[in-house]
């Protein structure tokens, strides 16, 4: 029997969940799916536990799904055989000069974007300006030439056993403490709602309202500060039940990352942010405007209209133009498009159509993971 390869993954919390989203799950695939040793380094154990809620911070090491679990290294440790460094977080002097005199590979995951550039300066080398190692981009993309996307090889079959089920789904909504009418009124629309403070939540609410169509909106109770703007005339009519006209809002714990799978493939909108809950929506099949991560110089629009670009390269004038003015109006201030939520809602079946068109087709590509063992291999043949 084959030695399983060692690989290392850094991961630095920055802010919210995405870092530590993406490399948690990344992880338990390399060593689930692919027989890896992987040790994760993460130097905010507290915050991980948002993602990984059952971590005992106290601990400098444990084993949790096949991973160990590590707080950011002292000057002791010894680097793996494979060193992931995830969105340029930075690895400590001392461990660099060691993965030097071993050879380790070092490979940064970047963030995923749509953009042109992508596929050009995937792959690219970088040498360190002071010592002898090079560090490769791995870039995540949509399309061949690029990184792929985080997909677990289940997810696919496991989020059609769940929408095949309704006992399971009625199980799912009770276990996160939604009691679903019954019987269910056909025309109730479910929409999840994650976003950042700035999302025009104001015109989607007036264009909710305006639809007059029974609505639940799903919200994180953690993000309340935002609710308190998101929703400021609705009436508490229940504990964690707010209320206007036919639309209402129900306040969610934080899920697990199972349960917002789930959440995801059960409502017929969602609203995404930043990284992994985007890539999440994508392959729920199901309907989702995405909220880019906030930069300076409003680099974010461009990734934005790369995304939209990209992901509607199929649909129909119609589809593309309600896409891009329901993206525009949430994500940009300076351009917001009247009604074009209201839009978004009436033309949801043919959108629920794509998506899970999308899904499929982006299905068919090479997941993340396993690119990154190519890339890996690669590296090992001196082939890059
Ligand atoms: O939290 P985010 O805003 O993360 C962002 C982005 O990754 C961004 O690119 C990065 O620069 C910045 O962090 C530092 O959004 P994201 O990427 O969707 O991560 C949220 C995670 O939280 C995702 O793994 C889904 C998960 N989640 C749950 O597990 N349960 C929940 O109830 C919710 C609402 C989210």
């Amino acid at each position: 029997m084959q030695t399983p390869a060692h690989w290392d993954v850094f991961c630095k919390i920055v802010d919210n969940h995405g870092d530590i989203g993406v490399c948690w799950r990344l992880s338990q695939q390399l060593a689930s799916e692919h027989g890896l040793c992987v040790r994760l380094f993460i130097d905010d154990l507290a915050a991980a536990q948002k993602i990984i809620p059952q971590l005992n911070v106290g601990l400098s090491q444990q084993r949790m799904a096949g991973v160990t679990i590590c707080a950011w290294p002292d000057d002791k440790v010894i680097p793996a055989a494979t060193v992931l460094e995830t969105f340029a977080c930075g690895l400590p002097m001392a461990f660099l000069e060691k993965m030097v005199a071993q050879q380790a590979h070092w490979i940064n995951l970047d963030y995923l974007s749509a953009e042109d550039w992508v596929a050009d300066f995937h792959g690219k080398p970088s040498p360190h300006p002071q010592l002898p190692i090079t560090k490769h981009f791995f870039f995540p993309g949509f399309d061949l030439g690029t990184g792929g996307l985080l997909r677990e090889q289940a997810l696919i079959e496991q989020r059609s056993a769940f929408i095949q089920d309704a006992s399971v789904q009625q199980q799912f909504w009770q276990s996160i403490g939604y009691e679903q009418a019954r019987p269910k009124p056909e025309n109730n629309l479910k929409i999840s709602l994650f976003c950042y403070p700035q999302a025009n939540s104001k015109r989607l609410i007036e264009d909710l309202v305006l639809a007059d169509q029974s609505v639940t909106v799903f919200f994180p109770a953690s993000l309340l500060q935002s609710a308190d703007s998101l929703f400021p005339d609705f009436n508490k009519i229940k504990p964690h039940t707010l209320q206007k006209n036919k639309v209402t809002v129900q306040l969610l714990p934080f899920l697990s990352s199972a349960n917002y799978d789930r959440l995801l493939w059960s409502c017929d909108l969602n609203f995404v942010r930043g990284e992994d809950s985007w890539v999440r929506a994508l392959w729920a099949g199901q309907p989702f405007v995405w909220q880019p991560y906030i930069q300076d110089e409003d680099t974010h629009l461009k990734k934005l209209q790369a995304f939209l670009d990209c992901y509607s390269h199929n649909a129909s004038a119609e589809l593309t133009a309600t896409l891009t003015a329901a993206h525009h109006t949430w994500s940009n201030a300076k351009e917001p498009r009247k009604n074009s939520f209201y839009e978004l809602i009436k033309g949801l079946a043919e959108f629920r159509l794509y998506a899970e068109q999308q899904a499929d087709a982006l299905a068919q590509q090479p997941d993340l993971a396993s690119k990154l063992l190519s890339f890996n291999e690669k590296l090992i043949k001196n082939k890059v």
